[in-house]
Formats: C-alpha cells, structure tokens, sequence
C-alpha cells in the first residue's frame, strides 16, 4: 500500500484510531495557524478543538469527517492547547480523555463521554484528580483500561517525581535512568484513576533502563500500546531525535525491552503514531508536515501499512 494523506483540506495530527462498530475511527489533534511563534514550549500548537473522522477502507475509502467533537470554550477548567486525545469504549459510552492546560498554565488529563463514537463529548466538570503531562492512549485488556500518558519539554513532565510536583524542572543526567511515561489502571466508571500512576521502564536489550542521555532511544512523548499475539508492543516518540520507537514486554504495566525504530524523522519537528489493526492487516498512521510545506504546526494525517517479520518485529517503515 502506497502511503495515504487522509485529511487533505485540514490540519490534523497525533493520530488515536481504533475500530468501533465495525468501522475504523480516527481521534486526532486539529492543527492551526495561530500565529503564536513556535519555542521549545510548545506555544505554537495552539489547538482548540478536536473532529473525529471515520473509515471503512483504508487504502482509497472515503474519510468521513463527523465534525466538531469537543471544543476548548466547552470545558469548564480549560486554559489553552488540546494536545493529543484518546477514546476508550465501555457498556455503550465513549470516553474521550484530552490534555489540556488549566488556567494556571499547567497540564491536566479531562474526560469527555459520548454516546457515540463520533460524539459530541461531553466534558466532565474538572479534570482527572492526580493527572499531569500530555498524551494520554488507553489499552483495553480483560475489561480493564490502562492509561500510558506523558511528555517532556512542553509536555511538562520534568516537572515531576513519584506523582509530586516538583519545585523546579529537573531533568536525570545524561548517564541516569531517563525520564519514565507513566502508567495508570483507571477506574471502574472510567472517570479517574484506579491508582497512583507508575513509570512504565523501557530496558535495552541488556537489562538496563535506557538512559536520558540516550537521545536516539529514550521516551520523549506520545505512548501508544497495542497487542499482538499475546505481545505487548509500547510504542512513542523520541521527540527532538523525531524516531518512533517501540519496545516489547509480557503485561500492560512492562518492563519493555527496547526493540528498533518503527518510522525514522519525517518532515516537521513531532512525530506521532497510532498502530490498529483492521481487516487482517496492521496499519501505521502518524502524520508529517509536507503538504505544510514544512511547517511545524501544520501538520498532515497519513496511514500506510505496517509488516511484522517472522519473530514478531516490525519492519521499519520508510520515511516519506
Ligand atoms: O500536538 C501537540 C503535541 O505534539 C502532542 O501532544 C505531542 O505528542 C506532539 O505530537
């Protein structure tokens, strides 16, 4: 399959997908011009609402955009930039969960609930108690929801130790263990967590967590998790290295062993995946600033398909 812009008449980034009723649906961010000038914050990614798109052929189907999901103006603790959203399914309710910055400037995770996969989400009246940084993607096992959720840099999560905040910023040195993404079982009522977040450690191949030095390897953002043949496979973003990464382990909460990289740089600063499978086959989406023609946020949903080899390693997908 050839790669596929999905969205070509709109800015959308940070894919979530997932197969509900039959049908592939999409849950990303919406991308603007702002005109806020891009910094190591994040400013410029100035989003202030989400649509949700659907599909039932991947390769040359029609992309429906079910329209606006869920605005800033609607939630009652907003301050400013929805990141990037997941949606989790459970006895007939969806479950949108976004990071949003509060009015103190702060990230939390809120929830939104639909009756239906396409929405409208309606928000809750306060965020999630305990929740910090961006990213949130939920993996559904057993009728048990698990949160993978967190970022650096603009996604604040340096700014945190063991669920505390810290008085200032503090980033391990080169040679420690790097920053972890966290981890957390939600909820029965799918409103809050079921327990303190935990780090969720990547290993190299030789037992040892990877370091924060380790630029080309370590967790920057963007957690997505998915199974496959009784494997869990923990994928994100090395951010200012730009790799999608993945790493291998036995049970939601890890160890993960780190395994390769899934897709090298694209064009733009953020790389952002989500990993599905649909009809037999597994599908990559993730998006890329060409049609921006480079703009950083401006960024452009694509899919294409992804192998597995022989041993349950994915073949790296090609840049471009
Ligand atoms: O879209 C804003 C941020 O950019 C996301 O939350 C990150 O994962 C990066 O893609």
């Amino acid at each position: 399959m050839k790669t596929r812009y999905l969205v070509p008449g709109d800015y959308m980034a940070d894919p979530a997908v997932h197969v509900f009723n039959g049908k592939l649906y999409i849950y990303p961010s919406h991308d603007r011009e702002s005109g806020i000038p891009e910094n190591d914050n994040g400013d410029h990614f100035d989003m202030n609402d989400y649509h949700v798109f659907s599909l039932e052929d991947v390769e040359s189907g029609e992309v429906t955009d079910h329209g606006v999901a869920l605005r800033v103006e609607d939630i009652p603790w907003a301050g400013r930039q929805l990141w990037d959203c997941d949606v989790a399914h459970k006895d007939g309710k969806y479950y949108m969960y976004f990071p949003l910055k509060d009015r103190n400037d702060i990230f939390r995770i809120g929830v939104a609930v639909a009756g239906r996969p396409e929405g409208p989400f309606v928000p809750q009246p306060d965020p999630i108690r305990g929740s910090y940084s961006i990213d949130p993607a939920v993996l559904e096992e057993n009728g048990k929801y698990y949160m993978y959720f967190g970022g650096i840099w603009g996604g604040q999560l340096q700014r945190y130790r063991s669920n505390k905040a810290l008085e200032a910023a503090a980033f391990p040195a080169g040679g420690e263990a790097s920053i972890c993404p966290k981890v957390a079982m939600l909820s029965d009522d799918m409103l809050g967590f079921a327990e303190e977040p935990c780090d969720l450690l990547i290993l190299d191949p030789d037992g040892r967590p990877l370091t924060q030095g380790d630029a080309e390897r370590r967790f920057f953002e963007a957690s997505w998790m998915h199974k496959r043949g009784g494997r869990y496979y923990y994928s994100y973003s090395t951010g200012d290295t730009h790799n999608i990464c993945y790493a291998t382990g036995d049970n939601p909460y890890g160890p993960f062993t780190y395994q390769g990289v899934i897709l090298p740089p694209v064009l733009g600063w953020t790389t952002h995946h989500a990993i599905v499978e649909y009809k037999e086959k597994w599908y990559l989406f993730h998006h890329d600033c060409v049609p921006s023609g480079g703009k950083t946020w401006l960024r452009s949903l694509k899919v294409v398909e992804l192998e597995y080899n022989n041993d349950g390693t994915i073949a790296q997908v090609p840049a471009g």
